[in-house]
């Protein structure tokens, strides 16, 4: 296993379209003994910062590797699998929270792209008495106010921030000094150590009837039972971390990737591929818009609908256009992703 190296290097400066946004969700913590809060879960207050030699708050050294990227098994999107290495990265162990998040407006005056000109964001919506339209754009929506005008972050500090667009990521990501990851590194994260695993834990959703993530139970989108403790999105790091300490690889909210898009993964060997170009991105449900890959599934995912909490699943988003369980995370990478871009085209 390479050695994490010991000091940040690398550090640069760091449409409405509901309809076309896939929807795809505890260990939580025992009655009456003391929990560690999200921001100790995560390694944001723990003492590790303290020496050049650790890491940096917050973030997990991913060990570089060669894995098998893509599932020939699942939605089409995912295929074909093929051979992936990628360096050592650090990685935040949690999705950026709320706090985190308003820490960065309030530092920088920021204005998300849902916040502007009395914008909003997409939300979904539970439909009631067979009703249709689970996803609509609610003028005021935004990280602040997730569900439109009336709501707010009360008792959802801890929870992963949502309704940022990839800009908006890219923001926090130069304020942090850090980097938003590419595809293939994120796959390679949430696999954890394993291979060719369906899950980031191994190959049962549930092993031996332990819940792993925060998904969706019942009928989608009608019937929520919120078996795993949650309808909506959970605190992060409320479910076992993977292999690399990872929390809510899987579930919970979907997370942004730098990788622009394409209906297929190339079958070519790629070392820290970046993937395709700008041009090349493609989403046949979404023509004419350069979409970005988004990974992770969300609380919205249910296994009769959508089976994305996994790490070969992939979506494509547009990037200017956030949603109510869209999120993101961190990585800094002591070598940067710059191959050049390959021939995505099957081959
Ligand atoms: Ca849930």
């Amino acid at each position: 296993m390479a050695r994490p190296p010991s000091r940040r290097l690398g550090l640069a400066p760091l449409a409405w379209a509901a309809a076309m946004v896939m929807v795809c969700g505890a260990a939580r913590a025992d009655a009456g003994q003391p929990s560690p809060t999200a921001n100790q879960r995560c390694g944001v207050t723990a003492a590790e910062g303290a020496s050049k030699d650790a890491p940096p708050p917050g973030m997990v050294w991913i060990p570089g590797g060669r894995f098998a990227m893509g599932s020939n098994s699942a939605y089409p999107e995912e295929a074909p699998v093929h051979e992936v290495s990628v360096h050592g990265f650090w990685m935040s162990r949690c999705d950026v929270t709320n706090r985190q998040f308003g820490e960065f407006v309030a530092a920088t005056g920021y204005h998300t792209v849902a916040e502007r000109d009395g914008a909003g964001s997409v939300v979904f919506i539970q439909p009631r008495d067979g009703s249709a339209g689970a996803w609509r754009f609610v003028a005021g929506a935004n990280w602040r106010q997730p569900e439109g005008p009336g709501s707010n972050l009360q008792g959802r500090e801890e929870h992963p921030v949502v309704h940022i667009t990839y800009e908006d990521a890219s923001a926090y990501a130069d304020w942090k000094g850090e980097q938003l990851p590419t595809e293939a590194q994120w796959e390679h994260a949430a696999r954890g150590g394993l291979q060719g695993k369906a899950y980031a834990w191994g190959d049962a959703l549930t092993p031996k009837g332990k819940v792993m993530a925060n998904t969706w139970q019942g009928d989608f989108p009608f019937q929520n039972t919120a078996g795993d403790g949650y309808s909506g999105t959970s605190p992060v790091a409320s479910f076992p971390a993977n292999g690399f300490g990872l929390f809510d690889m899987a579930g919970n909210v979907w997370q942004w990737t730098k990788t622009w898009y394409t209906p297929h993964h190339s079958s070519a060997r790629q070392n820290d591929p970046i993937g395709p170009t700008p041009a090349e991105s493609l989403d046949p449900r979404q023509p004419g818009v350069q979409v970005r890959v988004i990974k992770g599934g969300s609380h919205l995912c249910a296994p009769t609908y959508c089976r994305r909490y996994r790490p070969s699943a992939r979506q494509a988003q547009d990037p200017g256009l956030g949603t109510s369980h869209l999120g993101f995370r961190t990585v800094l990478n002591p070598v940067m992703p710059a191959q050049a871009a390959v021939n995505h085209r099957p081959g």
